[in-house]
């Protein structure tokens, strides 16, 4: 192979992301991934002892990845001295239980604050400045105008990727980074910081209002209103273009925090270029800005983060509130492929995962504080990622393509339609039924689930606590009977039948049925009649 050739062969081995179709693909030792994670609680990385007794867990649950932090603190804790010993104890445990790692950067910012920086840092405010409140009082958030603290973030940042990539480059354990975790500005809306007022007067980058421009057909609906209002002025200060209201307070600063990760993230990437993404604190609705972390990777300012942030591969939400596809419909673009890198430890994630993955045809999906986990929380979600995982070669042929859906349905919304090829199939909740004694019960717990067509009449289903009929979509033969239905598994990628599902299993040829509680995978031949 010539140079070229070959360097380009390497370049492509370490992790990446590559297109197919509507979505974005993580490829792993060139076969692509679907990352069934789960995040550690934010302290149980920073002792290997601490974790002993949860590897086991990790494999009884069919995790395939931990997402973990990596603390600045304890990386330099003098400046410039690294110690890396818990990023390395971290890396061999989990090459032990062969699990993957998606390092989580608690750099400059964790949750709006600070708390991470190191006491030669946090100690010395002169050089490492603090955002300000309007009376000029410091919070513990260090502030994204000052070179000081870029240029800190950036020396560890860079150090800690070249570390991995000497250590991790052959063996690839280490698959994504997430830069800092849930960037945001409390209390206030903005930076008082003199340096940051002195920006907020200044003309708005060009670099922004270029980009606001070529893309004014694409904007999330707030900003492209703002956009409209101000008649794509392109010169003026952030008031005069966007006008004065809190809005434009939070729009300035996501513009100087993308700036400010973006540099963090090229330092990275220059030495490694893992993929790297950045997680969001959603919002709360009619919650002002500077009452929640403001000015972070949020939907409603996604296209300032996509223009200050190029290198930064794709933006995630946190899902601690409810509206799960109010979210998800904003996160998933054709410039952002869905990650769920943190969601609420609870029963219902072992069915939205399967809505994540179905629907969404999202990268992975990762409950928070996963060493938590207890029955029946941890079963559910057991079965769900063991379904998963054996499925996972299957997902991986339909991600980005019009072959795969997802549902999810619960007591109020406990129909969904799904159009595959010729058929049209209505999935329902279970309970819809009546058949079990708990769907008199006042709440129904959220069941999900897939279908994946694999040919013109066959389909796969996989999940939980769902009911399927069928109708055929052609105008001379309106219904659809069942060929066939086989319970099964797949085992390295290749399909297993088991039980042959007919009689009551079947309603006597009506529906295809996994009563809650039974998660499991069965495949469909359909004809039309
Ligand atoms: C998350 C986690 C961790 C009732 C919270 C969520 C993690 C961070 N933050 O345990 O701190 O590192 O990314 C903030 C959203 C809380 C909303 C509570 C609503």
């Amino acid at each position: 192979a010539s140079g070229i050739a070959a360097f380009a062969q390497k370049q492509n081995d370490i992790p990446h992301l590559v297109k197919q179709g509507k979505t974005s693909q993580l490829v792993v030792q060139n076969k692509p991934f679907i990352i069934l994670g789960g995040e550690l609680g934010n302290s149980s990385a920073s002792d290997i002892k601490y974790m002993e007794p949860y590897w086991k867990k990790f494999a009884d649950m069919h995790l395939n990845t931990i997402l973990a932090p990596v603390y600045w603190e304890l990386i330099e804790p003098t400046e410039g001295r690294f110690d890396f010993k818990s990023v390395d104890d971290l890396i061999e445990e989990s090459r032990k239980h062969n699990l993957k790692l998606i390092l989580l950067w608690f750099g400059s910012w964790k949750n709006s604050m600070s708390c991470y920086a190191p006491e030669w840092v946090k100690l010395n405010q002169k050089r490492f400045p603090r955002t300000q409140d309007k009376q000029g009082r410091s919070a513990e958030i260090l502030s994204p105008f000052s070179e000081a603290n870029l240029e800190a973030d950036k020396k560890v940042f860079a150090a800690l990727m070249k570390h991995i990539r000497q250590i991790d480059e052959q063996q690839q354990t280490v698959i994504m980074i997430q830069v800092e975790n849930e960037i945001g500005m409390l209390p206030e809306a903005r930076d008082y910081h003199p340096a940051a007022t002195a920006a907020f007067n200044k003309p708005v980058p060009q670099e922004l209002t270029r980009y606001l421009n070529s893309n004014k057909e694409t904007l999330a609906p707030a900003l492209r209103e703002a956009w409209k209002k101000n008649g794509a002025k392109m010169n003026g200060t952030w008031e005069e273009l966007f006008g004065k209201s809190l809005a434009t307070d939070e729009a300035f600063i996501a513009w100087y925090f993308a700036k400010y990760t973006q540099v963090v993230t090229e330092a990275g990437k220059d030495m490694y270029p893992l993929p790297m993404f950045i997680n969001a604190a959603l919002n709360r609705p009619n919650v002002k800005p500077g009452d929640y972390p403001s000015g972070g990777p949020l939907p409603h300012i996604i296209d300032i983060w996509k223009a200050g942030a190029p290198a930064v591969d794709f933006l995630s939400p946190d899902f601690y509130n409810p509206d799960f596809k109010y979210w998800n419909d904003l996160y998933t673009r054709a410039d952002n492929p869905l990650f769920i890198p943190e969601i609420r430890l609870e029963l219902s994630d072992a069915s939205k995962v399967f809505y994540a993955i179905g629907h969404y045809h999202a990268m992975g999906f990762s409950p928070f504080s996963i060493e938590s986990a207890e029955d029946p929380v941890k079963s559910a979600l057991a079965k769900s990622y063991e379904v998963l995982s054996q499925l996972s070669p299957v997902i991986s042929v339909h991600q980005g393509k019009n072959t795969m859906e997802g549902v999810l349905v619960d007591k109020t919304n406990s129909e969904q339609i799904v159009k595959l090829g010729n058929y049209t199939f209505t999935f329902k909740h279970d309970y819809t039924l009546g058949w079990s004694p708990q769907a008199k019960e006042e709440q129904w717990p959220i069941m999900g689930g897939l279908i994946i067509q694999t040919a013109p009449d066959e389909f796969i289903i996989a999940g939980d606590g769902i009911v399927v009929t069928f109708t055929s979509n052609l105008p001379d033969a309106p219904l659809a009977g069942i060929a066939r239905i086989d319970e099964g598994e797949y085992k390295n990628g290749q399909w297993v039948a088991g039980r042959r599902m007919n009689g009551d299993q079947s309603h006597q040829g009506r529906h295809l049925r996994f009563s809650v509680g039974e998660c499991g995978i069965q495949s469909l031949k359909l004809y039309p009649y």
